[in-house]
């Protein structure tokens, strides 16, 4: 097993002791067999450690992918090991903020799409489309140009993010049971970021419902009561969609609530229930969610 997942004995004894990951019936200085949910587990494993993911959240997510699906295999391959160097990531940002500039629509989602089948939604945000995104920007800063490029980008990047599935027979997407909802604040437009949450959470099988852009709070109230989520997800790109009170409204409809987004920076999580909490980026929104939805470690 360690060979077919490109790891050391040690890590999946490691994984085995500390989060229960592999063969449940396994007895000391007797053979494990694996079972095709430990497969499908340890497969996902591999693959959210290789992109950064904390070892107790990938474990939770894994855990909650086994247990979910053990006859379907995940949409992982076995390639988790190093997403490529510096100069070839470089060249793929290029690539894509080129293609921008060409308004080649169709060329950026070809290359975001390939990096994501091969190393993955949180590292394809992280290293390809958020360098992509703020070079745009920063490129219409500079010069006072038009915002075309940008815009082409931003199409073509989320076209390829929803393009991330669940693997066949894993049930529709959201199932009914999805414990996650998405939505932006209302007056709020960026939604790439919570874009890149729900195809890594799609990813992680943890899939989300979610709102899209600029809901209303009667609305994310509304949708909230309906089908009582145990992580509600608010993002807020600035400062002037971000109201607080909107955070308490939801908390009250929610099992938790996940203020993101630079928009809440300065919020004062004391002012608001305990249920109501942050994270900082891709990686810590998944270690949040997947803690809060999976069994929690031991
Ligand atoms: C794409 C974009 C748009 C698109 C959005 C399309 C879409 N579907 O999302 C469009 C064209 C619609 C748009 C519109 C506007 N935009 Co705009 N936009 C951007 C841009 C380029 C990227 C936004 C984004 O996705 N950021 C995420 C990544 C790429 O940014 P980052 O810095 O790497 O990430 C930070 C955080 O977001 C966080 N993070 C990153 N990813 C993730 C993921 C998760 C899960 C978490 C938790 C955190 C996280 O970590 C970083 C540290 O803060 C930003 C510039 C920028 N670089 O952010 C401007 C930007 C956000 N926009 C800006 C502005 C002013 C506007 C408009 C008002 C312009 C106008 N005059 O109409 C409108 C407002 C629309 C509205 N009502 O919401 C300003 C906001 C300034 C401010 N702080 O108030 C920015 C910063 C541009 C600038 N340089 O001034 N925009």
């Amino acid at each position: 097993m360690a060979r077919r997942l490109g790891v050391a004995p040690s890590t999946l004894r490691s994984w085995a002791r500390r989060y229960g990951l592999g063969p449940a019936d396994h007895q000391a200085g007797r053979y494990r067999r694996y079972s095709e949910r430990d497969v499908v587990a340890l497969q996902l494993m591999c693959r959210l450690v290789g992109q950064g993911v904390v070892p107790a959240a990938a474990a939770a997510a894994a855990r909650a992918a086994g247990d979910r699906d053990a006859a379907t295999p995940p949409a992982v391959d076995d390639d988790h090991g190093p997403v490529g160097d510096r100069r070839s990531r470089a060249r793929v940002v290029r690539g894509v903020v080129d293609a921008a500039h060409r308004l080649d629509g169709d060329a950026v989602t070809e290359a975001v799409a390939r990096h994501l089948a091969e190393h993955g939604v949180v590292a394809t945000w992280q290293q390809v489309c958020r360098p992509a995104l703020t070079a745009l920007d920063r490129r219409v800063a500079e010069t006072g140009g038009s915002i075309d490029a940008q815009l082409v980008a931003n199409w073509a990047v989320s076209t390829a993010l929803r393009s991330i599935g669940l693997p066949d027979g894993a049930g529709a997407v959201p199932p009914a049971g999805s414990q996650v909802l998405l939505a932006c604040v209302e007056g709020e437009q960026h939604t790439l970021a919570l874009e890149a949450l729900h195809a890594a959470l799609t990813e992680a099988r943890l899939p989300a419902r979610t709102l899209g852009p600029s809901v209303p709070e009667s609305a994310l109230v509304a949708a909230c009561r309906r089908t009582r989520p145990e992580v509600a997800v608010l993002w807020a790109q600035t400062l002037q969609t971000a109201r607080p009170e909107v955070l308490g409204a939801l908390a009250a409809a929610a099992g938790s609530v996940l203020a993101l987004g630079p928009g809440w920076s300065g919020l004062d999580l004391a002012e608001l229930p305990d249920t109501v909490d942050t994270a900082d980026d891709l990686p810590a929104a998944l270690h949040h969610i997947a803690r809060r939805c999976a069994p929690a470690v031991s």
